[in-house]
């Protein structure tokens, strides 16, 4: 059965939309906590891409012919899309990427090789993505830039009180994840923003967590750059968006060079095409962009503030469920600054043997450090097993997540 406490979603009729949600695994109905990872897409977005390859193949921004006029005007139609879905004020200012990991080293080799020298400072935060981490490391290796943290506390929120000590006229840019992949925690990115503009830092947002579970604006968030992946929100992989600020995309030198983003090429020097093309060199995933078009409309009409709503309950569900079972450890704060996203340890199980037992019983979840080894390094936890959620989850699939973890203790005890 497929009940629901989240009165704002018809899930019985999302449930239907999403034809992998309709299978067995291991005998039990499948239960797929792993939306975190990749999200599972409704039919409209596999069909959406279908009917690309099937009617109108064709390559983009070119042919003069039918079926790439009819291509590149759905990719641009799907650029339209997604700009108006994150507040932006123009659709010149959605460059496609690969994935929210693209989208940040976009920002990291174009901005920050032109902008950083030795001496300035790139503030992080302690619960970052190794996307969010990494590229940062090494553009501050190349420049000569070095990397502050903002700390955590013991349940996982910022400590926004040490942001005034953090930040000073040496700080170039302020790069955070607007929900946490590990422990669910919402920033309050809105807060960092205006302490990190009284500096003159630029922020850039990893809306990677964030764009699929809840309303973004960047124009209201009052922020610079925003990294997302289309998989994560119902879309097909291979698609991912950076958004920046007009002003700013266009004093900045290209990242990948080739076709697409030149104007006018000399064997020794060209220059570069106008916004977004100027960022996307090569053929671009043109299925992957209609997919994402089609996520986001798909989105839009279930609403985000009904989805971020019903996460909501679940998740208060979740955490009472898990609360009650002997042994188990929950990490991050409480619901009201969460998201559907619940990291734990069972006693001193593996989490890895915890999510195999999980999976006799149809449960998928994920296991490990979550690419953020420096914030498991934190909580003393090599590795934890996590649980998230999104439109489609029911409280049932989290039933079935309670017993298969009494299986578990069972079986390990
Ligand atoms: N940032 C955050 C906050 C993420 O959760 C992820 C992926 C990324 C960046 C990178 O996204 P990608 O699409 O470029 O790979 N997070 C996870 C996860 O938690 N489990 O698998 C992928």
């Amino acid at each position: 059965m497929t009940q629901t406490i989240a009165p704002q979603l018809d899930i019985e009729r999302i449930r239907a939309d999403f034809p992998i949600l309709q299978q067995q695994v291991n005998g039990y109905p499948l239960a797929y906590l792993d939306s975190t990872a990749s999200s599972q897409k409704p039919a409209v977005v596999i069909e959406a891409m279908d009917r690309y390859y099937r009617r109108y193949n064709a390559n983009v921004h070119r042919g003069v012919y039918q079926l790439s006029e009819q291509a590149t005007e759905a990719m641009e139609q799907a650029r339209s899309k997604v700009a108006r879905f994150i507040g932006a004020k123009s659709a010149r200012e959605i460059i496609f990427t690969r994935n929210t990991t693209e989208s940040i080293n976009l920002v990291a080799n174009a901005w920050g090789r032109s902008n950083l020298k030795h001496g300035d400072r790139i503030l992080v935060t302690e619960m970052e993505h190794h996307s969010n981490l990494v590229p940062w490391q090494i553009i501050a290796d190349a420049t000569g830039a070095e990397l502050d943290f903002m700390p955590i506390d013991g349940s996982g929120r910022l400590a926004l009180d040490e942001l005034p000590r953090l930040l000073s006229e040496q700080t170039k840019l302020v790069a955070v994840t607007q929900m946490s992949n590990v422990l669910g925690t919402i920033n309050p990115v809105k807060a960092i923003t205006v302490e990190a503009k009284k500096v003159g830092a630029l922020v850039l947002v990893d809306g990677a967590q964030s764009v699929p579970h809840f309303a973004v604006d960047v124009r209201d968030l009052d922020i610079d750059f925003l990294a997302f992946s289309g998989h994560k929100m119902c879309g097909p992989t291979g698609i991912g968006v950076l958004w920046g600020r007009k002003e700013i995309l266009q004093a900045m030198p290209p990242f990948l060079a080739g076709g697409s983003m030149i104007r006018q090429v000399g064997l020794r020097r060209s220059t570069w095409n106008d916004l977004p093309h100027k960022f996307e060199a090569g053929t671009p995933a043109i299925a992957e962009a209609i997919g994402l078009g089609c996520a986001v409309d798909y989105l839009s009409a279930v609403g985000m503030d009904a989805i971020h709503a019903a996460e909501q309950q679940l998740t208060t569900y979740a955490l009472e469920q898990l609360a009650g079972i002997d042994g188990l450890t929950l990490y991050g704060p409480p619901v009201a600054e969460r998201g559907g996203v619940i990291s734990f340890n069972l006693d001193d199980v593996h989490p890895h043997d915890v999510a195999a037992v999980l999976d006799r019983h149809g449960v998928a979840v994920r296991a490990g450090h979550h690419c953020c080894q420096p914030l498991m390094e934190i909580f003393n936890a090599p590795a934890t097993a996590r649980a998230s959620f999104y439109l489609y989850t029911t409280q049932a699939e989290i039933d079935q997540l309670v017993s298969g973890l009494e299986k578990c203790k069972e079986i390990f005890r």
